[in-house]
């Protein structure tokens, strides 16, 4: 699905259905969720409608009540043949429309199939998107990189192919004269399905390229920025690092992994890595899609979970960040909670937080002041499994003092006779590659 008449379509109105499954403060978290997903979209909402559901499985997904409703708000552009009215239609619904604007799209807090996508936009007349129609878009716009390109050209290919159709609704023309007998729909299937298998190919030889990188970079400390969207990760990774690098108020800001030096720098050199945010009920093929982005974490020394502190429903956030990291295997990394945006908390909310988080570090990415002490937690872990070791190097002994100093903490260093003397702090590896420097 592209939005193609998107400039157009600026007024939506959101659709969210209670089912028995789904608690009410879960349904008003996610609707407020999907609200910032359509505007960051570029919509502007313009009205939220909900309604308690046994199932989304209706062809209307609402009662024909509400579907009634949905047309008055849409400027009734739909086909009446989709409208059936069912006195009997005795669900509970709400609505919440602030002034009587028309809206132009209609989005549900659901997924919907490719038959009630297409059943709704006859009746409405309008554009009807579902969540993960939405969160695709989003994605297909952020995406930078060659690598989150082809990620989201192939979730959103995934998506598109059941809701593919002929173009003359359900016809079954036969295209004479080209032997095969395929019908248009068939023929559109099938070159999604080819363009699938050569972005696939496209993305493996890609990832071979990030994989290589990764491997080179294997011996440097590494840590690396997860959590939910909006947490503050970028923030967080703008302040550590000295870079600019995009923070937005918006959902899914970052879609490509970068990777930047601690600034100031340490030595050895400590590299941070800023990630894609996670979100509730991520599509199942962008979930597929991201595990690559999120091997920066599979191989990080130290996890960094940012949460946005100040957002009552940060838990269940953590909770999902938790269930897609498990997924992709970093029970072995060691881990460290950062409860983010401080600033927006007051004394006794800090510290009730504290102590229902004991291990975590309460901080704002806007406080220089937590910045450094971050950074010299970072810096410590970093240096926690390391040896101090004294070396003597000659002073005709060339190139290896630049080793040292590039890749060890430098305690001490006194000159005498037989050459410098230093005592250093290094991780294993980096003092075995000095030592052999040393006796060649
Ligand atoms: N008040 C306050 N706002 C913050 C803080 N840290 C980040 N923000 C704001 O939160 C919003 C999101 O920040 P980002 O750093 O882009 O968040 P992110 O986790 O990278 O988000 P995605 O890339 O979308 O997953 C921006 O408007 C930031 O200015 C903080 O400590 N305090
Ligand atoms: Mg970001």
């Amino acid at each position: 699905m592209k939005l193609t008449k998107s400039v157009a379509l600026d007024r939506a109105l959101l659709v969210s259905i209670r089912t028995p499954k789904i608690k009410d403060d879960e349904a008003a978290e996610s609707l407020a969720e999907l609200k910032r997903l359509v505007t960051t979209l570029g919509f502007r909402v313009v009205g939220t409608q909900s309604q308690r559901q046994s199932s989304t499985s209706k062809i209307t997904v609402v009662g024909s009540g509400k579907l009634q409703e949905l047309v008055q708000l849409t400027g009734n552009r739909g086909a009446e043949d989709y409208i059936e009215v069912d006195h009997d239609d005795i669900t509970e619904t709400r609505s919440d429309v602030s002034s009587f604007e028309l809206a132009d799209v209609v989005v549900f807090d659901c997924d919907l199939s490719p038959a009630q996508l297409r059943h709704l936009g006859n009746a409405l007349g309008v554009e009807v998107l579902d969540r993960t129609g939405v969160i695709i878009e989003i994605f297909s716009r952020h995406a930078r990189t060659r690598s989150a390109k082809l990620q989201v050209e192939i979730a959103r290919l995934n998506y598109q192919v059941p809701r593919l159709r002929d173009a003359d609704d359900g016809g079954n023309e036969r295209f004479m004269g080209q032997g095969s007998g395929e019908s248009e729909l068939e023929i559109n299937r099938r070159r999604v399905r080819d363009r699938l298998a050569e972005l696939r190919h496209e993305l493996v030889d890609v990832e071979r390229v990030m994989k290589d990188r990764r491997s080179q970079r294997v011996e440097q400390f590494s840590v690396a920025l997860v959590g939910y969207t909006n947490a503050g990760k970028s923030s967080t990774m703008r302040a550590l690092t000295g870079s600019e690098i995009l923070v937005q108020d918006k959902l899914f800001a970052t879609l490509d992994t970068t990777v930047r030096a601690l600034q100031p720098e340490t030595h050895p050199r400590i590299l941070v890595s800023d990630t894609v945010g996670f979100i509730k009920k991520l599509p199942h093929d962008l979930v597929a899609s991201f595990h690559s982005t999120l091997d920066e974490a599979r191989d990080a020394s130290l996890l960094l979970y940012v949460v946005d502190a100040a957002d009552p429903g940060f838990r269940s956030q953590l909770q999902v960040v938790n269930e897609v990291l498990e997924e992709i295997g970093v029970e072995d990394i060691p881990k460290l909670l950062l409860l983010n945006k401080s600033d927006q908390l007051n004394d006794d909310q800090k510290k009730s937080l504290m102590e229902e988080f004991p291990d975590a570090m309460m901080m704002s990415s806007r406080n220089p002041a937590d910045i450094t002490l971050l950074h010299e937690r970072i810096v410590t872990f970093s240096e926690s499994d390391m040896q101090e070791e004294e070396l003597l190097v000659p002073y005709t002994a060339k190139g290896v003092i630049g080793e040292i100093r590039a890749n060890m903490r430098v305690l001490k260093e006194d000159y005498d006779q037989a050459g410098i003397r230093l005592q250093v702090r290094s991780g294993e590896l980096e003092l075995r590659r000095v030592k052999k420097m040393l006796e060649a």
